[in-house]
């Protein structure tokens, strides 16, 4: 249930004006930025944030972010781009990784919305430590009738690791999956769906929730 064309414009437009107020923050007005270039998932925003790092290295640091405030058309005082660099370095290593930025700018979820994510996540982290790992999948989720099972290039583990880092952001093979990249990557979802309805449905049905 994707957002129709004419949905689609409004929000941009809606984003358009939201770029024009001068009382937001340079935070709310770079998300409303992302989300006007019609931002959605993890791939997008991965492009975004790969622009952003010029030099490369996986992260965001102090200059760069400066540098695409300014390449907006972003201006405020040096303070407020401080404390909004400051914001979303949650973890305070003076530099924007990846997750940080998705959860920073990615699309808004209801609260609602929010709740099925995580009764989702619980769902899946069978063994309830907070993660979850191919140990949560065994015995649970059949890995063996994948094509890479089949013709033996794939171990069921491999198959497990593939299907969680799916969730991950890009240049992320860890496979595991916290929390906060779940819910970063259904806020991605979230968006293309309009109706918390139809939100509801696809995830009772896709987690048998
Ligand atoms: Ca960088
Ligand atoms: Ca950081
Ligand atoms: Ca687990």
């Amino acid at each position: 249930m994707a957002a129709t064309a004419r949905q689609e414009r409004e929000l941009v437009m809606k984003m358009e004006k939201l770029k024009q107020c001068v009382d937001i923050t340079p935070l709310e007005r770079l998300r409303a930025y992302i989300l006007s270039q019609g931002v959605r998932g993890l791939k997008t925003l991965a492009g975004c944030f790969k622009r952003i790092d010029t030099n490369n290295d996986r992260k965001i640091d102090y200059s760069e972010f400066t540098h695409a405030l300014h390449a907006e058309g972003i201006f405020v005082d040096p303070e407020v781009e401080r404390d909004c660099f400051n914001e979303i370095d949650t973890d305070l290593t003076g530099y924007i990784d990846f997750d940080e930025f998705v959860y920073a700018l990615r699309p808004p979820m209801s609260r609602l919305r929010k709740e099925l994510v995580h009764r989702a996540f619980n769902k899946l982290d069978s063994n309830g430590d907070g993660v979850i790992t191919s140990a949560d999948l065994k015995g649970v989720y059949n890995g063996r009738k994948h094509p890479k099972y089949l013709n033996g290039t794939w171990t069921e583990e491999q198959v497990f690791n593939e299907w969680l880092n799916s969730f991950n952001g890009p240049q992320n093979f860890s496979g595991v999956v916290m929390r906060l990249e779940f819910e970063n990557y259904y806020a991605g979802v979230s968006a293309s769906i309009d109706m918390d309805i139809y939100f509801d449905l696809m995830m009772r049905q896709a987690w048998r929730l």
